[in-house]
């Protein structure tokens, strides 16, 4: 169901239905075959997830894309016979399709037309639960359709509801631009609201943890899976794509005492929309504050090498690659022993895991708090005897080598961890650096 309240748009708890889609692609030259088939079973995946079937595939491989329908015209009435004989209310083209050629081939085909981007848009207004997830859909949905305002809104309308006309979609003639943009500056403050609250929150979450940790990875890798077995979190776990929108974040228990904060969040996907990507900024920098990023990943899956370079892709995009990292293949029960080992021997830190077994948990954990008590400095605090509470923050927290009385001060000799040292700043009088 879409709404529209105060030109509010977006879906709310629609039930699930069923539409039969008809799957298209353009195939370049020089596209690796693996690739072209991965993306195409993802495409399927995406299209279950958001609710329709995928009764049949046509590839069609050409030298260039053609600039007003991206497929040949020959292909176009073949898919158009599909459709008739199908009864398909919906083809989805795996490839970006440009606002002219979207709208040439939904006159031509007769029925929605939708790209990989629309979809996934159609999946995360679908999942959007909290006021932070909504408004960032809503701002993507928004941003997407701006530019491409132009007549297709009658055949969206004209085509009636379902897969990707959630959303703002069907109602784009009735709001002309001006109200889209000032809807967009509305929604980019609130989310900026959003984000300070979030930034207070952060703080007060990781208070006296030793560390932040972000789990951060394909959709579908097991991240919240993961979540749940280090920390009992109860989180939401499905086998579709796109099942967290939203962070959570949860205590985690270390080996050795002390805890860690982990935060699990939004999956993501090759060709993420750029769009989305910014417009998510608020949930993301959860994964830029983070102290340790774990890049997840399913082993088990053939597609993992690629999911692990999109997943690099977008952590540049918001430029938090220089995060240190360990790589956390999970699913190792449903993957077989030579591709882990051969994932483990690949350079930089990893670490095998079962969210499902719990195997390689215990080490994972030992990882975690290995890096933190690495990543801990050794300090002198110079501490008012009023304010000893903050003098048994410390003791509570990191470890205390030495403690003196001079004047009214408590002089600590100890070692923390940098986000457990933030919020004792004004108190460090001297820093042996690197000491662990
Ligand atoms: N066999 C096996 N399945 C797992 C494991 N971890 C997770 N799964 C399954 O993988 C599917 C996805 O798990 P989630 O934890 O929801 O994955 P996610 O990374 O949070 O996915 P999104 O939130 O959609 O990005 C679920 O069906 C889980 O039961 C594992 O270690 N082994
Ligand atoms: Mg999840």
């Amino acid at each position: 169901m879409i709404v529209a309240e105060n030109s509010k748009l977006i879906t709310i708890d629609r039930p699930p239905i069923s539409e039969t889609a008809i799957l298209v692609r353009l195939v370049v030259p020089g596209e690796d075959h693996d690739e072209v088939e991965e993306s195409l079973a993802e495409m399927r995946r995406l299209a279950w997830t958001a609710g329709a079937e995928v009764a049949c595939t046509m590839v069609q491989r050409r030298a260039v894309p053609c600039p007003a329908t991206l497929i040949g015209a020959g292909k176009v009435e073949q898919i158009a016979r599909a459709v008739g004989e199908l009864e398909a209310i919906l083809v989805l083209f795996d490839s970006e399709l440009s606002p002219t050629q979207g709208s040439k081939l939904q006159k031509a085909l007769g029925v929605k037309v939708l790209d990989r981007t629309q979809l996934i848009l159609d999946i995360f207004a679908q999942r959007a639960r909290t006021n932070e997830g909504k408004h960032q859909v809503e701002l993507a949905q928004l941003q997407y359709i701006l530019p491409r305002l132009t007549g297709r809104g009658v055949e969206m309308a004209r085509l009636g509801g379902g897969i990707g006309t959630r959303g703002p979609g069907e109602q784009k003639l009735e709001v002309d631009r001006r109200v889209i943009r000032k809807r967009i500056d509305r929604l980019r403050s609130d989310l900026d609201e959003i984000r300070r609250h979030r930034q207070t929150q952060r703080k007060r979450r990781t208070e006296g943890a030793v560390g932040t940790v972000a789990l951060v990875g394909y959709t579908n890798a097991g991240k919240s899976s993961l979540l749940n077995a280090m920390t009992q979190a109860g989180v939401f776990v499905e086998d579709k794509l796109f099942a967290t929108l939203d962070p959570t974040s949860r205590r985690c228990d270390l080996p050795g005492g002390g805890q860690a904060v982990i935060t699990d969040t939004v999956g993501f996907i090759r060709k993420l929309p750029h769009g989305l990507v910014a417009a998510f900024r608020a949930t993301l920098e959860e994964v830029n504050e983070a102290d340790l990023i774990l890049l997840v990943s399913d082993v088990s899956h053939e597609g993992v090498d690629e999911q692990v370079s999109a997943v690099m892709g977008v952590l540049e995009e918001i430029g938090a690659t220089s995060k240190p990292l360990i790589r956390v293949y999970n699913k190792i029960d449903a993957a077989d022993d030579d591709s882990v080992r051969e994932k483990l021997n690949q350079p930089g830190e990893s670490c095998a895991v079962s969210a499902v077994t719990r195997e390689g948990l215990a080490e994972l954990l030992k990882r975690i708090e290995a890096y933190f008590a690495n990543a801990r400095t050794r300090v002198t605090l110079r501490i008012p005897q009023q304010e000893a509470n903050l003098a048994s923050r410390v003791y509570e927290w990191g470890r205390v080598f030495d403690r003196a009385y001079e004047g009214n001060d408590i002089v600590l000799d100890a070692e923390l961890s940098a986000p457990q040292l933030g919020s004792l700043k004004a108190y460090v009088v001297d820093t042996v650096d690197g000491v662990a």
